[in-house]
Protein backbone atom coordinates (compact mmCIF):
# COMPACT_ATOMS: atom_id res chain seq x y z
CA UNK A 1 0.00 0.00 0.00
CA UNK A 2 1.67 3.74 -0.76
CA UNK A 3 1.06 6.78 0.90
CA UNK A 4 -1.31 9.60 0.04
CA UNK A 5 1.40 11.87 -0.75
CA UNK A 6 2.48 9.95 -3.78
CA UNK A 7 -1.22 8.88 -4.96
CA UNK A 8 -1.90 13.09 -4.29
CA UNK A 9 1.15 13.53 -7.00
CA UNK A 10 -0.23 11.17 -9.05
CA UNK A 11 -3.73 12.05 -9.14
CA UNK A 12 -2.19 15.84 -9.86
CA UNK A 13 -0.36 14.66 -12.60
CA UNK A 14 -3.24 12.45 -14.06
CA UNK A 15 -6.02 15.97 -13.39
CA UNK A 16 -3.43 17.36 -15.82
CA UNK A 17 -3.28 14.36 -18.51
CA UNK A 18 -7.09 14.44 -18.66
CA UNK A 19 -6.75 18.45 -20.14
CA UNK A 20 -5.15 16.70 -23.75
CA UNK A 21 -7.63 15.75 -26.56
CA UNK A 22 -8.99 12.32 -25.63
CA UNK A 23 -7.02 9.55 -26.97
CA UNK A 24 -8.09 6.77 -29.30
CA UNK A 25 -6.95 3.62 -30.28
CA UNK A 26 -7.62 0.29 -29.13
CA UNK A 27 -7.54 0.93 -25.66
CA UNK A 28 -9.87 0.42 -22.72
CA UNK A 29 -10.65 4.49 -23.02
CA UNK A 30 -11.32 3.98 -26.28
CA UNK A 31 -13.61 1.39 -25.42
CA UNK A 32 -15.26 3.09 -23.39
CA UNK A 33 -17.07 5.79 -25.93
CA UNK A 34 -19.77 3.57 -27.45
CA UNK A 35 -18.26 1.55 -30.60
CA UNK A 36 -21.22 -0.02 -32.54
CA UNK A 37 -18.84 -2.88 -34.03
CA UNK A 38 -21.55 -4.93 -34.68
CA UNK A 39 -23.57 -2.21 -36.68
CA UNK A 40 -20.08 -1.93 -38.58
CA UNK A 41 -20.36 -5.40 -40.13
CA UNK A 42 -23.87 -4.28 -41.62
CA UNK A 43 -23.82 -3.87 -46.05
CA UNK A 44 -25.93 -0.54 -46.22
CA UNK A 45 -26.53 0.91 -49.83
CA UNK A 46 -25.45 4.37 -50.68
CA UNK A 47 -28.48 6.72 -50.38
CA UNK A 48 -29.92 8.24 -53.36
CA UNK A 49 -27.32 10.65 -55.29
CA UNK A 50 -28.00 14.43 -54.58
CA UNK A 51 -26.65 17.33 -56.98
CA UNK A 52 -23.43 18.48 -55.77
CA UNK A 53 -22.80 14.68 -53.76
CA UNK A 54 -18.73 14.13 -53.83
CA UNK A 55 -17.79 11.38 -55.68
CA UNK A 56 -17.41 7.73 -53.58
CA UNK A 57 -17.24 4.69 -55.13
CA UNK A 58 -19.46 1.75 -52.80
CA UNK A 59 -16.14 0.45 -51.40
CA UNK A 60 -15.46 3.69 -50.18
CA UNK A 61 -18.78 3.89 -49.04
CA UNK A 62 -19.10 1.10 -47.20
CA UNK A 63 -15.32 1.49 -45.42
CA UNK A 64 -16.18 4.75 -44.42
CA UNK A 65 -19.96 3.71 -42.94
CA UNK A 66 -18.13 0.76 -40.40
CA UNK A 67 -15.33 3.55 -39.47
CA UNK A 68 -18.52 5.55 -38.85
CA UNK A 69 -20.44 3.41 -36.39
CA UNK A 70 -17.03 2.07 -34.44
CA UNK A 71 -16.18 5.08 -34.06
CA UNK A 72 -18.48 7.90 -34.44
CA UNK A 73 -22.15 6.90 -34.20
CA UNK A 74 -21.44 6.41 -30.18
CA UNK A 75 -21.15 10.43 -29.96
CA UNK A 76 -23.10 11.53 -33.11
CA UNK A 77 -25.85 9.34 -33.41
CA UNK A 78 -25.99 6.30 -35.79
CA UNK A 79 -28.54 8.37 -37.91
CA UNK A 80 -26.30 11.69 -37.55
CA UNK A 81 -28.74 13.51 -35.95
CA UNK A 82 -26.31 14.28 -32.67
CA UNK A 83 -26.26 12.49 -29.62
CA UNK A 84 -23.49 13.63 -26.79
CA UNK A 85 -22.05 15.45 -29.66
CA UNK A 86 -22.87 17.77 -32.64
CA UNK A 87 -25.27 16.46 -34.79
CA UNK A 88 -23.79 15.83 -38.75
CA UNK A 89 -26.74 16.28 -41.08
CA UNK A 90 -26.18 17.24 -44.94
CA UNK A 91 -27.62 20.45 -44.01
CA UNK A 92 -24.71 21.53 -41.81
CA UNK A 93 -21.94 19.04 -43.40
CA UNK A 94 -22.30 20.90 -46.30
CA UNK A 95 -22.48 24.13 -45.30
CA UNK A 96 -19.40 23.42 -42.94
CA UNK A 97 -17.60 21.64 -46.71
CA UNK A 98 -14.82 19.15 -47.15
CA UNK A 99 -12.19 21.51 -46.11
CA UNK A 100 -13.62 21.86 -42.58
CA UNK A 101 -14.93 18.35 -41.82
CA UNK A 102 -10.82 17.34 -43.17
CA UNK A 103 -9.36 19.80 -40.44
CA UNK A 104 -12.18 19.18 -37.72
CA UNK A 105 -11.06 15.52 -37.71
CA UNK A 106 -8.00 15.91 -38.13
CA UNK A 107 -7.15 18.42 -35.30
CA UNK A 108 -10.32 17.69 -33.17
CA UNK A 109 -11.73 20.69 -31.19
CA UNK A 110 -11.47 21.91 -26.99
CA UNK A 111 -15.02 20.25 -27.31
CA UNK A 112 -14.21 16.73 -26.88
CA UNK A 113 -14.22 16.10 -30.35
CA UNK A 114 -10.92 14.01 -30.59
CA UNK A 115 -7.81 14.72 -32.63
CA UNK A 116 -8.49 11.81 -34.89
CA UNK A 117 -5.50 12.97 -37.63
CA UNK A 118 -2.97 14.02 -35.64
CA UNK A 119 -3.20 11.26 -32.89
CA UNK A 120 -2.11 8.73 -35.63
CA UNK A 121 -5.69 6.98 -34.81
CA UNK A 122 -6.76 7.65 -38.60
CA UNK A 123 -4.81 8.01 -41.31
CA UNK A 124 -5.18 10.73 -44.02
CA UNK A 125 -7.06 8.56 -46.43
CA UNK A 126 -9.29 7.41 -43.54
CA UNK A 127 -10.46 11.24 -43.25
CA UNK A 128 -10.53 12.26 -46.50
CA UNK A 129 -13.14 9.23 -47.24
CA UNK A 130 -14.72 10.22 -43.73
CA UNK A 131 -15.15 14.10 -44.51
CA UNK A 132 -16.86 12.95 -48.25
CA UNK A 133 -19.04 10.55 -46.63
CA UNK A 134 -20.17 13.28 -44.67
CA UNK A 135 -20.93 15.65 -47.09
CA UNK A 136 -23.59 12.51 -48.16
CA UNK A 137 -27.02 11.42 -46.81
CA UNK A 138 -26.62 8.86 -44.14
CA UNK A 139 -27.72 5.15 -44.42
CA UNK A 140 -30.02 3.63 -42.55
CA UNK A 141 -29.21 0.49 -41.18
CA UNK A 142 -32.09 -2.10 -41.15
CA UNK A 143 -34.54 -2.21 -38.64
CA UNK A 144 -35.14 -5.68 -36.46
CA UNK A 145 -38.50 -6.91 -35.46
CA UNK A 146 -40.60 -10.03 -34.47
CA UNK A 147 -39.51 -11.49 -37.58
CA UNK A 148 -36.10 -11.65 -37.53
CA UNK A 149 -35.64 -12.07 -33.07
CA UNK A 150 -38.42 -15.27 -34.11
CA UNK A 151 -35.42 -16.45 -36.50
CA UNK A 152 -32.74 -16.20 -34.41
CA UNK A 153 -34.25 -17.77 -31.67
CA UNK A 154 -33.28 -21.13 -30.63
CA UNK A 155 -34.87 -23.30 -27.32
CA UNK A 156 -31.61 -25.74 -27.15
CA UNK A 157 -33.16 -28.03 -24.31
CA UNK A 158 -36.73 -27.68 -24.02
CA UNK A 159 -37.79 -26.75 -20.31
CA UNK A 160 -39.43 -30.23 -19.60
CA UNK A 161 -36.11 -31.43 -20.70
CA UNK A 162 -34.27 -29.84 -17.96
CA UNK A 163 -33.65 -31.05 -14.67
CA UNK A 164 -36.11 -30.59 -11.86
CA UNK A 165 -33.64 -30.33 -8.90
CA UNK A 166 -29.51 -28.43 -8.79
CA UNK A 167 -27.89 -31.64 -10.09
CA UNK A 168 -24.25 -30.02 -9.33
CA UNK A 169 -22.60 -29.49 -6.36
CA UNK A 170 -21.66 -26.22 -7.20
CA UNK A 171 -22.77 -23.14 -4.34
CA UNK A 172 -24.68 -21.24 -7.11
CA UNK A 173 -25.07 -18.43 -5.06
CA UNK A 174 -21.56 -17.88 -4.50
CA UNK A 175 -21.07 -18.68 -8.27
CA UNK A 176 -19.35 -15.56 -10.55
CA UNK A 177 -19.74 -15.00 -14.04
CA UNK A 178 -17.20 -13.38 -15.24
CA UNK A 179 -17.11 -11.41 -18.87
CA UNK A 180 -14.22 -12.25 -20.89
CA UNK A 181 -14.61 -9.20 -23.09
CA UNK A 182 -13.00 -10.02 -26.21
CA UNK A 183 -13.42 -13.58 -25.89
CA UNK A 184 -16.87 -13.78 -26.77
CA UNK A 185 -17.30 -15.83 -23.67
CA UNK A 186 -18.01 -15.61 -19.69
CA UNK A 187 -16.25 -17.93 -17.21
CA UNK A 188 -18.51 -18.95 -14.27
CA UNK A 189 -16.25 -18.96 -11.27
CA UNK A 190 -16.59 -20.64 -8.33
CA UNK A 191 -16.53 -18.17 -5.45
CA UNK A 192 -15.00 -20.73 -2.51
CA UNK A 193 -12.16 -22.68 -4.76
CA UNK A 194 -11.91 -20.11 -7.28
CA UNK A 195 -11.55 -22.62 -9.80
CA UNK A 196 -13.27 -21.90 -13.28
CA UNK A 197 -15.91 -24.17 -13.47
CA UNK A 198 -17.24 -23.28 -16.78
CA UNK A 199 -16.56 -21.27 -19.93
CA UNK A 200 -19.89 -20.75 -22.27
CA UNK A 201 -19.49 -19.07 -25.30
CA UNK A 202 -21.68 -15.87 -25.66
CA UNK A 203 -22.67 -13.19 -27.52
CA UNK A 204 -20.07 -10.05 -28.74
CA UNK A 205 -18.28 -8.84 -25.93
CA UNK A 206 -21.23 -9.35 -23.15
CA UNK A 207 -21.38 -6.57 -21.75
CA UNK A 208 -23.29 -7.61 -18.39
CA UNK A 209 -24.78 -10.79 -16.62
CA UNK A 210 -28.18 -10.92 -14.99
CA UNK A 211 -29.50 -13.35 -12.79
CA UNK A 212 -33.12 -15.51 -12.34
CA UNK A 213 -35.26 -13.84 -9.24
CA UNK A 214 -34.41 -17.90 -8.15
CA UNK A 215 -31.06 -18.29 -8.71
CA UNK A 216 -31.59 -20.68 -11.78
CA UNK A 217 -31.23 -18.75 -14.60
CA UNK A 218 -28.28 -16.45 -15.84
CA UNK A 219 -28.77 -14.53 -18.80
CA UNK A 220 -25.70 -12.64 -20.66
CA UNK A 221 -25.74 -9.62 -23.55
CA UNK A 222 -23.40 -9.14 -25.93
CA UNK A 223 -22.76 -5.69 -27.83
CA UNK A 224 -24.47 -7.56 -30.71
CA UNK A 225 -27.32 -8.09 -29.10
CA UNK A 226 -27.42 -11.97 -28.40
CA UNK A 227 -28.99 -13.36 -25.68
CA UNK A 228 -27.78 -16.51 -23.71
CA UNK A 229 -29.92 -17.80 -21.09
CA UNK A 230 -27.51 -20.68 -19.15
CA UNK A 231 -29.55 -23.19 -16.51
CA UNK A 232 -27.36 -23.30 -13.39
CA UNK A 233 -29.03 -26.52 -12.44
CA UNK A 234 -27.53 -28.73 -14.95
CA UNK A 235 -24.73 -31.17 -14.31
CA UNK A 236 -23.01 -29.11 -16.51
CA UNK A 237 -24.41 -25.58 -16.78
CA UNK A 238 -24.86 -24.67 -20.42
CA UNK A 239 -27.26 -22.52 -22.79
CA UNK A 240 -30.55 -24.12 -22.98
CA UNK A 241 -32.38 -20.56 -25.09
CA UNK A 242 -30.44 -17.83 -27.06
CA UNK A 243 -31.85 -15.24 -29.11
CA UNK A 244 -30.60 -11.96 -30.73
CA UNK A 245 -32.81 -8.80 -30.18
CA UNK A 246 -31.10 -6.31 -32.19
CA UNK A 247 -28.17 -4.80 -34.05
CA UNK A 248 -26.30 -3.42 -30.82
CA UNK A 249 -27.22 -3.66 -26.89
CA UNK A 250 -26.32 -3.32 -23.41
CA UNK A 251 -28.77 -4.63 -21.53
CA UNK A 252 -30.80 -7.45 -19.96
CA UNK A 253 -32.67 -8.24 -17.21
CA UNK A 254 -35.52 -10.42 -15.76
CA UNK A 255 -38.74 -10.22 -13.81
CA UNK A 256 -38.25 -10.20 -9.87
CA UNK A 257 -41.58 -8.94 -7.92
CA UNK A 258 -43.42 -11.81 -5.76
CA UNK A 259 -45.42 -14.22 -8.32
CA UNK A 260 -43.30 -13.42 -11.32
CA UNK A 261 -40.19 -14.88 -10.29
CA UNK A 262 -38.74 -16.05 -13.81
CA UNK A 263 -41.46 -15.45 -15.59
CA UNK A 264 -40.60 -12.90 -17.95
CA UNK A 265 -36.68 -11.27 -19.17
CA UNK A 266 -35.96 -7.87 -20.98
CA UNK A 267 -33.91 -6.72 -22.86
CA UNK A 268 -33.06 -3.18 -24.70
CA UNK A 269 -30.98 -2.22 -27.59
CA UNK A 270 -28.87 0.99 -28.75
CA UNK A 271 -29.83 0.07 -32.55
CA UNK A 272 -32.77 -0.36 -33.22
CA UNK A 273 -33.87 1.33 -30.40
CA UNK A 274 -36.21 -0.85 -28.40
CA UNK A 275 -36.97 -2.94 -25.96
CA UNK A 276 -37.77 -6.58 -25.94
CA UNK A 277 -40.32 -8.74 -23.37
CA UNK A 278 -39.62 -12.18 -23.77
CA UNK A 279 -40.12 -15.42 -22.13
CA UNK A 280 -38.58 -16.24 -18.77
CA UNK A 281 -37.93 -19.91 -19.28
CA UNK A 282 -37.61 -19.85 -23.32
CA UNK A 283 -36.39 -16.30 -24.51
CA UNK A 284 -39.58 -16.30 -26.38
CA UNK A 285 -39.86 -12.63 -27.56
CA UNK A 286 -43.33 -11.98 -26.93
CA UNK A 287 -43.60 -8.10 -27.01
CA UNK A 288 -41.49 -5.30 -29.20
CA UNK A 289 -41.72 -1.71 -28.13
CA UNK A 290 -39.52 1.33 -29.78
CA UNK A 291 -38.29 4.22 -27.52
CA UNK A 292 -38.13 6.05 -30.60
CA UNK A 293 -39.94 9.67 -29.40
CA UNK A 294 -39.77 13.08 -28.06
CA UNK A 295 -37.10 14.10 -25.95
CA UNK A 296 -38.72 15.02 -22.35
CA UNK A 297 -37.92 18.67 -22.24
CA UNK A 298 -37.92 19.93 -25.76
CA UNK A 299 -40.53 17.83 -26.72
CA UNK A 300 -38.46 17.52 -30.43
CA UNK A 301 -38.37 13.83 -32.34
CA UNK A 302 -35.41 11.93 -31.54
CA UNK A 303 -35.25 9.20 -34.12
CA UNK A 304 -32.44 6.62 -31.87
CA UNK A 305 -33.24 7.31 -28.12
CA UNK A 306 -30.91 4.27 -26.93
CA UNK A 307 -31.85 1.89 -24.06
CA UNK A 308 -29.04 2.37 -21.65
CA UNK A 309 -29.78 0.22 -17.65
CA UNK A 310 -32.52 -1.73 -17.07
CA UNK A 311 -33.64 -2.93 -13.76
CA UNK A 312 -36.20 -5.22 -12.13
CA UNK A 313 -39.23 -3.65 -8.98
CA UNK A 314 -39.12 -5.31 -6.15
CA UNK A 315 -42.04 -3.51 -4.93
CA UNK A 316 -44.30 -3.63 -8.20
CA UNK A 317 -44.34 -5.80 -11.41
CA UNK A 318 -42.71 -3.51 -13.41
CA UNK A 319 -39.55 -3.13 -15.18
CA UNK A 320 -37.77 0.18 -14.86
CA UNK A 321 -36.39 0.97 -18.61
CA UNK A 322 -33.54 4.11 -18.95
CA UNK A 323 -34.12 5.77 -22.38
CA UNK A 324 -30.65 7.51 -23.00
CA UNK A 325 -31.35 10.65 -25.41
CA UNK A 326 -34.90 11.62 -25.03
CA UNK A 327 -34.32 10.98 -20.93
CA UNK A 328 -36.97 9.29 -20.35
CA UNK A 329 -37.05 6.73 -17.38
CA UNK A 330 -40.16 3.82 -18.57
CA UNK A 331 -41.79 2.03 -15.82
CA UNK A 332 -43.05 -1.14 -17.92
CA UNK A 333 -45.58 -3.11 -16.27
CA UNK A 334 -45.23 -6.49 -16.96
CA UNK A 335 -48.36 -7.66 -15.10
CA UNK A 336 -50.52 -7.37 -18.20
CA UNK A 337 -48.29 -7.18 -21.75
CA UNK A 338 -50.92 -7.73 -23.81
CA UNK A 339 -52.19 -4.49 -22.45
CA UNK A 340 -49.27 -2.77 -21.41
CA UNK A 341 -49.05 -0.03 -19.30
CA UNK A 342 -45.96 2.39 -19.14
CA UNK A 343 -45.35 4.89 -16.85
CA UNK A 344 -43.27 7.74 -18.58
CA UNK A 345 -41.35 9.37 -16.11
CA UNK A 346 -39.64 12.65 -16.81
CA UNK A 347 -35.68 12.90 -15.85
CA UNK A 348 -32.70 13.93 -17.76
CA UNK A 349 -31.24 13.53 -21.07
CA UNK A 350 -27.97 10.59 -21.44
CA UNK A 351 -29.19 8.35 -18.71
CA UNK A 352 -26.70 5.77 -18.63
CA UNK A 353 -26.97 3.47 -15.67
CA UNK A 354 -27.40 3.18 -11.81
CA UNK A 355 -29.05 0.80 -8.86
CA UNK A 356 -30.86 0.69 -5.65
CA UNK A 357 -30.71 2.41 -2.73
CA UNK A 358 -30.02 -0.29 0.40
CA UNK A 359 -34.17 -0.13 0.48
CA UNK A 360 -34.20 -1.26 -2.78
CA UNK A 361 -37.12 1.20 -2.93
CA UNK A 362 -35.39 4.06 -4.89
CA UNK A 363 -33.85 3.65 -8.03
CA UNK A 364 -31.02 5.77 -8.35
CA UNK A 365 -29.54 6.86 -12.27
CA UNK A 366 -26.95 8.96 -13.46
CA UNK A 367 -27.87 11.25 -16.72
CA UNK A 368 -24.09 11.36 -17.20
CA UNK A 369 -23.56 13.68 -19.41
CA UNK A 370 -25.34 16.01 -17.67
CA UNK A 371 -23.71 15.95 -14.31
CA UNK A 372 -27.33 14.73 -12.65
CA UNK A 373 -28.21 11.72 -10.77
CA UNK A 374 -32.05 11.22 -11.32
CA UNK A 375 -33.99 9.32 -8.69
CA UNK A 376 -37.19 7.17 -8.97
CA UNK A 377 -39.72 5.94 -6.13
CA UNK A 378 -39.98 2.09 -7.66
CA UNK A 379 -43.36 1.82 -5.11
CA UNK A 380 -44.82 5.26 -6.52
CA UNK A 381 -43.43 4.96 -10.10
CA UNK A 382 -42.39 8.40 -9.58
CA UNK A 383 -39.67 10.63 -10.09
CA UNK A 384 -38.39 12.13 -6.84
CA UNK A 385 -36.39 14.59 -8.03
CA UNK A 386 -32.82 15.36 -9.69
CA UNK A 387 -29.49 16.16 -8.27
CA UNK A 388 -26.12 17.58 -9.12
CA UNK A 389 -23.47 15.61 -8.36
CA UNK A 390 -20.72 18.39 -7.76
CA UNK A 391 -18.59 16.40 -10.13
CA UNK A 392 -18.12 15.45 -13.59
CA UNK A 393 -19.77 12.61 -15.86
CA UNK A 394 -21.24 10.45 -12.75
CA UNK A 395 -20.90 6.63 -13.50
CA UNK A 396 -22.11 4.66 -11.16
CA UNK A 397 -22.52 1.03 -12.16
CA UNK A 398 -24.63 -0.01 -9.78
CA UNK A 399 -23.65 2.80 -7.45
CA UNK A 400 -22.75 1.49 -3.48
CA UNK A 401 -24.63 1.63 -0.36
CA UNK A 402 -23.32 3.11 2.97
CA UNK A 403 -23.99 3.83 6.45
CA UNK A 404 -22.61 6.82 6.83
CA UNK A 405 -21.62 7.88 10.31
CA UNK A 406 -23.19 11.10 10.22
CA UNK A 407 -25.59 11.22 7.57
CA UNK A 408 -27.20 7.76 7.67
CA UNK A 409 -27.72 5.36 4.21
CA UNK A 410 -26.09 7.10 1.24
CA UNK A 411 -25.74 5.82 -1.80
CA UNK A 412 -22.31 6.80 -3.21
CA UNK A 413 -21.42 7.09 -7.39
CA UNK A 414 -17.71 8.03 -8.63
CA UNK A 415 -17.00 10.04 -11.70
CA UNK A 416 -15.41 9.96 -15.18
CA UNK A 417 -14.05 13.35 -15.64
CA UNK A 418 -12.82 14.22 -12.28
CA UNK A 419 -11.72 12.15 -8.79
CA UNK A 420 -15.23 13.16 -7.08
CA UNK A 421 -17.23 10.58 -5.30
CA UNK A 422 -20.58 11.83 -4.37
CA UNK A 423 -22.36 10.88 -1.32
CA UNK A 424 -26.30 10.88 -2.25
CA UNK A 425 -28.50 10.69 1.52
CA UNK A 426 -31.10 7.79 0.62
CA UNK A 427 -33.16 8.16 3.96
CA UNK A 428 -36.17 10.72 3.72
CA UNK A 429 -37.86 8.75 6.76
CA UNK A 430 -35.17 9.27 9.61
CA UNK A 431 -32.47 11.60 7.65
CA UNK A 432 -34.76 13.92 5.69
CA UNK A 433 -32.44 16.46 5.70
CA UNK A 434 -29.88 14.86 4.03
CA UNK A 435 -32.64 12.68 1.66
CA UNK A 436 -31.68 13.43 -1.92
CA UNK A 437 -28.73 15.83 -1.40
CA UNK A 438 -25.05 15.20 -2.11
CA UNK A 439 -23.97 15.08 1.77
CA UNK A 440 -20.28 14.50 1.21
CA UNK A 441 -18.30 14.66 -1.59
CA UNK A 442 -14.38 12.88 -1.56
CA UNK A 443 -11.35 12.45 -3.52
CA UNK A 444 -10.45 9.36 -4.53
CA UNK A 445 -7.68 8.70 -6.85
CA UNK A 446 -8.21 10.34 -9.99
CA UNK A 447 -10.87 10.82 -13.04
CA UNK A 448 -11.53 7.92 -15.19
CA UNK A 449 -13.26 5.83 -12.74
CA UNK A 450 -16.10 3.53 -13.52
CA UNK A 451 -17.26 1.64 -10.46
CA UNK A 452 -17.48 1.82 -6.71
CA UNK A 453 -18.70 -1.23 -4.70
CA UNK A 454 -19.73 -2.00 -0.96
CA UNK A 455 -21.40 -4.66 0.77
CA UNK A 456 -23.99 -4.42 3.85
CA UNK A 457 -21.44 -6.77 5.78
CA UNK A 458 -18.07 -4.63 4.50
CA UNK A 459 -17.17 -1.32 5.99
CA UNK A 460 -15.67 0.01 2.78
CA UNK A 461 -16.17 1.89 -0.41
CA UNK A 462 -13.80 1.03 -3.43
CA UNK A 463 -13.46 3.24 -6.05
CA UNK A 464 -11.44 1.98 -9.14
CA UNK A 465 -9.83 4.59 -11.53
CA UNK A 466 -9.65 2.07 -14.88
CA UNK A 467 -9.85 5.21 -17.81
CA UNK A 468 -7.05 7.63 -15.92
CA UNK A 469 -4.48 7.99 -18.10
CA UNK A 470 -1.80 7.33 -15.40
CA UNK A 471 -0.94 3.55 -15.82
CA UNK A 472 0.03 3.33 -12.20
CA UNK A 473 -3.36 4.88 -11.10
CA UNK A 474 -5.12 2.95 -13.01
CA UNK A 475 -3.91 -0.39 -12.16
CA UNK A 476 -5.14 0.39 -8.07
CA UNK A 477 -7.98 0.91 -6.26
CA UNK A 478 -9.23 3.29 -3.33
CA UNK A 479 -10.33 2.46 -0.09
CA UNK A 480 -12.49 4.48 2.14
CA UNK A 481 -13.29 3.13 5.89
CA UNK A 482 -16.94 3.76 6.09
CA UNK A 483 -16.42 4.64 9.82
CA UNK A 484 -14.10 7.35 9.08
CA UNK A 485 -16.40 9.43 6.61
CA UNK A 486 -17.03 11.84 8.83
CA UNK A 487 -14.09 13.31 9.45
CA UNK A 488 -12.92 16.54 7.53
CA UNK A 489 -10.80 15.45 4.65
CA UNK A 490 -11.28 11.13 5.13
CA UNK A 491 -8.11 9.45 3.24
CA UNK A 492 -7.90 6.33 1.48
CA UNK A 493 -5.64 3.35 1.17
CA UNK A 494 -4.54 2.90 -2.01
CA UNK A 495 -4.75 -1.28 -3.41
CA UNK A 496 -1.98 -1.54 -5.77
CA UNK A 497 -4.45 -4.51 -7.25
CA UNK A 498 -2.55 -4.86 -10.84
CA UNK A 499 1.35 -4.85 -8.97
CA UNK A 500 -0.64 -7.76 -7.09
CA UNK A 501 -1.32 -9.77 -9.98
CA UNK A 502 2.40 -9.83 -10.89
CA UNK A 503 1.69 -9.08 -14.57
CA UNK A 504 4.88 -8.67 -16.93
CA UNK A 505 3.99 -7.23 -19.63
CA UNK A 506 1.07 -5.05 -20.47
CA UNK A 507 -0.45 -2.40 -18.76
CA UNK A 508 -3.49 -4.05 -17.19
CA UNK A 509 -6.44 -1.73 -15.67
CA UNK A 510 -8.31 -2.61 -12.80
CA UNK A 511 -11.44 -2.57 -12.94
CA UNK A 512 -15.04 -3.13 -11.40
CA UNK A 513 -14.97 -4.95 -7.93
CA UNK A 514 -17.39 -7.32 -6.48
CA UNK A 515 -18.12 -8.86 -3.45
CA UNK A 516 -18.52 -12.32 -2.12
CA UNK A 517 -22.27 -13.41 -1.29
CA UNK A 518 -20.60 -13.05 2.33
CA UNK A 519 -19.30 -9.89 2.28
CA UNK A 520 -16.03 -10.77 3.10
CA UNK A 521 -13.85 -10.61 -0.14
CA UNK A 522 -13.82 -8.51 -3.03
CA UNK A 523 -12.85 -9.32 -7.14
CA UNK A 524 -11.26 -7.07 -8.93
CA UNK A 525 -10.73 -7.60 -12.78
CA UNK A 526 -7.34 -6.90 -14.03
CA UNK A 527 -7.56 -6.08 -17.87
CA UNK A 528 -5.20 -6.28 -20.34
CA UNK A 529 -5.00 -6.50 -23.85
CA UNK A 530 -6.37 -10.03 -25.53
CA UNK A 531 -3.14 -10.88 -26.44
CA UNK A 532 -1.91 -10.69 -22.79
CA UNK A 533 -1.93 -11.96 -19.36
CA UNK A 534 -5.17 -10.66 -17.57
CA UNK A 535 -6.05 -11.91 -13.90
CA UNK A 536 -8.62 -11.26 -11.13
CA UNK A 537 -7.40 -10.57 -7.65
CA UNK A 538 -9.47 -10.97 -4.94
CA UNK A 539 -8.87 -8.80 -2.10
CA UNK A 540 -9.76 -9.59 2.15
CA UNK A 541 -12.35 -7.43 2.75
CA UNK A 542 -11.52 -6.87 6.65
CA UNK A 543 -7.93 -6.70 6.29
CA UNK A 544 -7.38 -5.27 2.52
CA UNK A 545 -4.71 -7.44 1.88
CA UNK A 546 -4.07 -9.95 -1.04
CA UNK A 547 -5.97 -13.23 -0.77
CA UNK A 548 -6.11 -15.26 -3.91
CA UNK A 549 -4.74 -14.12 -7.48
CA UNK A 550 -6.95 -16.31 -10.42
CA UNK A 551 -4.63 -16.73 -13.18
CA UNK A 552 -5.43 -19.16 -16.38
CA UNK A 553 -5.00 -18.83 -19.78
CA UNK A 554 -8.17 -18.76 -20.35
CA UNK A 555 -9.38 -15.96 -18.17
CA UNK A 556 -9.38 -13.55 -21.79
CA UNK A 557 -10.07 -9.91 -20.85
CA UNK A 558 -11.99 -10.08 -18.11
CA UNK A 559 -14.14 -6.88 -16.99
CA UNK A 560 -17.70 -7.00 -15.20
CA UNK A 561 -17.88 -9.99 -12.69
CA UNK A 562 -21.78 -10.68 -11.31
CA UNK A 563 -22.04 -12.63 -8.34
CA UNK A 564 -25.11 -14.57 -8.46
CA UNK A 565 -26.68 -14.19 -4.96
CA UNK A 566 -25.97 -10.01 -5.06
CA UNK A 567 -26.83 -9.52 -8.75
CA UNK A 568 -30.39 -11.00 -8.07
CA UNK A 569 -31.11 -9.53 -4.62
CA UNK A 570 -29.47 -6.17 -5.79
CA UNK A 571 -27.07 -6.25 -3.05
CA UNK A 572 -24.12 -3.42 -3.56
FE1 LIG B 1 -20.63 -0.57 -19.82
C1 LIG B 1 -22.90 -1.46 -17.38
C2 LIG B 1 -23.12 0.89 -21.60
C3 LIG B 1 -18.31 0.66 -22.00
C4 LIG B 1 -18.25 -2.52 -18.37
N1 LIG B 1 -22.63 -0.29 -19.51
C5 LIG B 1 -23.38 -0.74 -18.44
C6 LIG B 1 -24.74 -0.34 -18.63
C7 LIG B 1 -24.80 0.32 -19.84
C8 LIG B 1 -23.47 0.34 -20.39
C9 LIG B 1 -26.04 0.91 -20.48
C10 LIG B 1 -25.89 -0.62 -17.68
C11 LIG B 1 -26.52 -1.94 -18.00
C12 LIG B 1 -27.66 -2.27 -17.06
O1 LIG B 1 -27.51 -2.02 -15.85
O2 LIG B 1 -28.70 -2.75 -17.52
N2 LIG B 1 -20.69 0.63 -21.48
C13 LIG B 1 -21.82 1.11 -22.05
C14 LIG B 1 -21.49 1.89 -23.22
O3 LIG B 1 -22.30 2.40 -24.04
C15 LIG B 1 -20.04 2.05 -23.25
C16 LIG B 1 -19.73 3.46 -22.79
C17 LIG B 1 -19.36 1.87 -24.61
C18 LIG B 1 -19.66 0.63 -25.40
O4 LIG B 1 -19.35 0.60 -26.61
O5 LIG B 1 -20.20 -0.33 -24.85
C19 LIG B 1 -19.61 1.03 -22.19
N3 LIG B 1 -18.60 -0.86 -20.11
C20 LIG B 1 -17.86 -0.26 -21.06
C21 LIG B 1 -16.49 -0.71 -21.01
O6 LIG B 1 -15.55 -0.35 -21.77
C22 LIG B 1 -16.37 -1.63 -19.84
C23 LIG B 1 -15.51 -0.96 -18.78
C24 LIG B 1 -15.72 -2.98 -20.16
C25 LIG B 1 -16.53 -3.92 -21.02
O7 LIG B 1 -16.74 -5.05 -20.61
O8 LIG B 1 -16.94 -3.50 -22.10
C26 LIG B 1 -17.83 -1.72 -19.40
N4 LIG B 1 -20.58 -1.76 -18.17
C27 LIG B 1 -19.51 -2.51 -17.77
C28 LIG B 1 -19.86 -3.28 -16.60
C29 LIG B 1 -21.20 -2.96 -16.29
C30 LIG B 1 -21.63 -2.02 -17.31
C31 LIG B 1 -18.93 -4.21 -15.83
C32 LIG B 1 -22.04 -3.49 -15.14
C33 LIG B 1 -21.56 -2.92 -13.84
C34 LIG B 1 -22.36 -3.35 -12.66
O9 LIG B 1 -21.75 -3.49 -11.58
O10 LIG B 1 -23.58 -3.53 -12.79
Amino acid sequence: MKSMSTIGRLALLASVAQDKPKGHGDTPAAAYEPSLNTLGQLQVEIPGRKPGDPVITPAEFSKATQLYFERCAGCHGVLRKGATGKALTTDITRENGYEYLRDFITYGSPGGMPNWGTSGDMTEDNIDVMARYLLIEPPQPPEYGMPEMRESWKVLVAVDARPTKQMNDFDLDNLFSVTLRDAGQVALIDGATYEIVKIVDTGYAVHISRISASGRYLFTIGRDARINMIDLWMEDPSTVAEIKIGAEARSVETSKFEGYEDKYAIAGSYWPPQYVIMDGDTLEPLKVVSTRGMIYDTQEYHPEPRVAAIVASHFKPEFIVNVKETGKILMVDYSDIKNLKVTTIEAERFLHDGGFDSTKRYFLTAANARNRVAVIDTKESKLVTIIDTEGQTPHPGRGANLMHPKYGPVWATSHLGDETVALIGTDPESHPDQAWKVVQSLEALGGGSLFVKSHPTSGNLYVDAPLNPDAEISASVAVFKVSELDQEEPEYTVLPIGEWAGIAEGQPRVVQGEFNQEGTEIWFSVWNAKDKESAIVVVDDRTLELKKVIKDPALITPTGKFNVYNTRSDVY
